[in-house]
């Protein structure tokens, strides 16, 4: 039974924090930027919260630690848990399958073994760390068997699980070789929370075909009685403080200076992604790269900016992206640039917040294309940062944000030419059009960030409901 002291655990793949190492060789720990500890971070101080993640380093077994006022238990990985449960099953297994299969998912039985071993870790570090009928918030596709090695371990927990990133219907999932045990794995969950309604009534009807427990609605009820809810959370950011950010004057002069340094166009057009081939890279620096070569845009008036954040780079799908992305700039570059005019600024790096801030405000428009994604982040913080009400977004009608941002330029990522038609119509938009989009756009998000999504999960996970009791079954 329970020893541990948290009353509210976060079991997630990473710690919220990076190993820095100073000039003299000292290291220290800094948080890492992102809306999930900023969200979490005061739930975790009111109720004594412990956060359980992977440290970052290979074959290194660290004891638990406090920085910032919070919790911090590292769980060990070796070098071979890297390759097969992170790596491996996690993101060359269930990232693609779980992506519309935009590249082959790989199927190997040693990383399914890997990552058994290392969800029951995860599980059994959480089991240790929580007081008794603590609750506990697994977050996804990494930790899915976790929620129900925990409940056997712990059935006295409240536990939830949120999956970041969609959850394919049942006629690509059906593919997995682990499909019932992955499902199994949720099912120990009382609520499993979605980016989307669909990714929730896909795991429903999953569950019901392939598990063959009873459902009704959003609710799936197991032989022992008890009941997991399945619904949809789609997540957001820390819109206030974006915002915030925006209105320094440090970033509202960094903003004109690139304006500057490109050239001071007519249109800046910018993209910001981690490197990832869910992220429609290439067709939209195709589209742009077209409506450059057929003279729709002249060379002189629009550039693009193109930030890719370096991802998973020891993968292999990720190398020939990298290396794809790198020669369809240089083509795009090469063919139509002019001496001291070139259509696409290509980083290949990551920057600090208030970099991306200053993008965000120097961006005309923002072009967000994903042939599928959980939500886009991307997509929110743009808009949170125009509180002049200017800029346009353009945004793949893929991203669980479109559903949210109707203001947008919705495309089909995979159709050329509707992308250009688009990106020309949110380029030549009139002043007073955009305004009207942006402000409906900054509504949504401005009024559902981050802690309204972290408090709306908890209060459901946490309600008056007991989730342990014997709902009736439907008739
Ligand atoms: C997964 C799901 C879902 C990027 N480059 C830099 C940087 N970033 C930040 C962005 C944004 C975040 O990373 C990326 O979030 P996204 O949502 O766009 O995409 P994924 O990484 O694929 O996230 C996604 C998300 O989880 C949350 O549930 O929305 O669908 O795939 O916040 O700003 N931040 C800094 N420097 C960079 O160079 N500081």
């Amino acid at each position: 039974m329970a020893t541990g002291t948290a009353d509210f655990v976060v079991i997630a793949n990473r710690l919220p924090v990076d190993r820095i190492t100073a000039p003299d060789g000292s290291t220290m720990w800094r948080t890492s930027p992102g809306g999930l500890v900023t969200a979490l971070e005061p739930v975790m101080r009111r109720n004594g919260g412990a956060w359980i993640g992977w440290h970052g380093a290979a074959d290194e077994n660290l004891k638990p630690f406090e920085h910032n006022g919070l919790h911090l238990v590292p769980v060990p990985l070796s070098d071979d848990e890297i390759a097969e449960y992170y790596e491996g099953f996690s993101n060359s297994t269930l990232w693609p399958l779980y992506h519309d299969v935009v590249a082959p998912p790989e199927f190997h039985r040693e990383w399914w073994d890997a990552y058994v071993r290392v969800n029951r870790r995860f599980a059994e570090q959480a089991a240790k760390v929580a007081k008794p009928d603590a609750v506990v918030w697994v977050q996804d596709y990494q930790l899915q068997l976790v929620p129900t090695m925990l409940r056997e371990l712990r059935p006295d927990l409240r536990i939830g699980f949120f999956l970041h990133i969609p959850f394919p219907p049942a006629e690509l999932f059906q593919q997995l070789p682990w499909r019932r045990q992955i499902l199994e794995g949720l099912l120990g969950a009382d609520l499993v929370g979605f980016q989307m309604p669909g990714a929730a009534q896909n795991f429903v009807r999953l569950v019901r075909q392939r598990v063959g427990h009873k459902t009704h609605r959003d609710m799936i009820y197991l032989p022992d009685g008890r009941t997991v809810l399945a619904q949809a959370y789609p997540i957001s950011i820390d819109a206030a403080g974006f915002e915030e950010l925006a209105r320094t004057p440090e970033v509202i002069a960094r903003a004109a200076e690139i304006r500057e340094s490109l050239g001071s166009p007519k249109t800046m057009l910018l993209g910001i992604d981690r490197l990832d081939y869910t992220k429609g890279l290439r067709q939209r620096l195709r589209a742009f790269g077209e409506l450059i070569s057929d003279g729709s845009l002249h060379v002189d008036d629009a550039v693009f900016v193109q930030v890719a954040t370096p991802s998973r780079e020891r993968v292999d799908q990720y190398k020939i992206l990298r290396d794809d992305i790198n020669r369809l700039v240089g083509r795009i570059n090469g063919d139509v640039a002019r001496i001291g005019q070139q259509p696409v600024t290509y980083l290949h790096a990551s920057y600090p917040r208030s970099e991306m801030a200053a993008l965000y405000r120097a961006a005309d428009v923002m072009v967000v294309t994903p042939l599928r994604d959980g939500m886009n982040l991307v997509a929110k913080e743009y808009v949170a940062c125009r509180y002049d009400d200017r800029g346009a977004l353009v945004l793949s009608e893929f991203a669980g944000a479109a559903s949210e941002l109707k203001g947008a330029y919705q495309v089909n990522p995979h159709d050329i030419n509707g992308m250009k038609s688009m990106m020309l119509e949110a380029i030549n938009a009139s002043p007073r059009e955009k305004a009207r989009r942006m402000k409906a756009m900054r509504k949504q998000v401005m009024e559902n960030d981050i802690d309204l999504w972290a408090s709306n999960f908890l209060r459901e996970l946490t309600s008056v409901r007991d989730p342990h009791a014997k709902n009736p079954r439907p008739v």
